[in-house]
């Protein structure tokens, strides 16, 4: 469906809401924003719901999305960062269908609790995006997309390379999960116990610490109050695992040796810990999403048929490595 169609379609739906509006009360009707803001007509708007700015992936990703998504790329980008919070992600969402975008895209903090407002974007005929996140909706006709990686394979990595090293040896692990009902938290820790199963590795115990250095810090703190014989962390990113080395160091323990971490993510500051030897291994997931979500946006705007998945490739680092591939990172 065409860009013009559709917003021909949306601009009659709202011209027949304003008209009931008026009839019952005094509201405004919607007003439409984009468009004779000198924006030109090739300009594509779209309107980004960022999760917030938690981790160093996050800023990576924000990065990324902002870099590319400029006017002399053709776009004008309209972005909210929502502090990890969905109901700031939602009415994100509504205030661009208000603005009648071209397009909008986001990565949703959490997989649940999503049909109602993309049935919204839906019935104005704004195409949606997913970018890092899915959705755990039944309903695939709600958005075009999913750009971002594979959860359960990176979980599934970083177990398997657990069992490599370290099956036979009695370990003891701890698990840092990421936001509670995040796909990455929900993928990763599922791709990871597959991985360990059959193994001696034993699981001690498992909490979130929300994707920050801060929260894994003290979560890593309560576990080695409650626990004297960890062996091994897997925190599902870098930045809590930096937050589990701080608390390993504070209770005179040697990360990387003493207790062992695996993390997810291979972010500048994972990767430094790994080169120096306090991370023992890193699976990377790929920030970088801003190039596919220009072309993909492009292709739908201009009605064009998009893959409704697309799987960023990811790598992984042990400390040699990381050695090799600091200098040329590029986050
Ligand atoms: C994964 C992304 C996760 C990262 C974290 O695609 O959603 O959120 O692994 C980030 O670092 O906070």
């Amino acid at each position: 469906m065409s860009r013009n169609f559709r917003r021909a379609s949306a601009a009659v739906l709202a011209a027949l809401t304003a008209a009931s509006l008026v009839a019952c009360s005094s509201e405004q009707a919607p007003q439409s924003a984009s468009g004779d803001g000198g924006a030109t007509t090739d300009t594509i708007t779209l309107g980004f719901s960022q999760v917030g700015a938690e981790s160093g992936w996050r800023a990576a990703n924000t990065k990324s999305i902002q870099d590319t998504l400029t006017a002399e790329n053709g776009f004008e980008l309209k972005f909210s960062d929502a502090q990890q919070k969905q109901e700031n992600q939602i009415q994100a969402i509504r205030s661009y269908i208000q603005q009648q975008v071209d397009v909008i895209a986001f990565s949703p903090v959490v997989e649940s609790g999503w049909d109602a407002v993309l049935e919204e974007a839906k019935s104005a005929g704004i195409p949606v995006i997913l970018t890092d996140r899915a959705v755990d909706s039944e309903d695939e006709t709600l958005y075009e997309s999913f750009i971002g990686s594979d959860f359960v394979e990176e979980g599934h990595r970083a177990g398997e390379w657990a069992v490599e090293q370290y099956d036979g040896e009695g370990m003891k692990m701890v698990e840092l999960q990421g936001t509670t009902g995040s796909a990455p938290a929900i993928d990763r820790k599922e791709g990871f116990a597959s991985a360990i199963e059959g193994s001696d590795i034993e699981v001690l115990d498992s909490q979130t610490g929300n994707f920050t250095r801060t929260e894994g810090k003290q979560v890593m703190e309560g576990f080695l109050q409650k626990y004297d014989d960890i062996d091994l962390v897997f925190a599902h990113n870098d930045d809590m695992g930096l937050g589990a080395i701080e608390a390993i160091e504070a209770a005179g323990k040697v990360p990387g040796e003493d207790i062992k971490i695996i993390t997810i993510d291979a972010v500048k500051d994972g990767m430094q810990a790994l080169a120096d030897g306090k991370i023992n291994y890193i699976v990377e997931c790929n920030p970088l999403l801003g190039p596919d979500l220009a072309d993909v946006a492009t292709k739908v705007v201009a009605g064009e048929d998009v893959e409704k998945r697309i799987v960023v490739e990811d790598a992984a680092f042990d400390q040699e490595g990381a050695k090799e591939a600091l200098p040329d990172r590029q986050y």
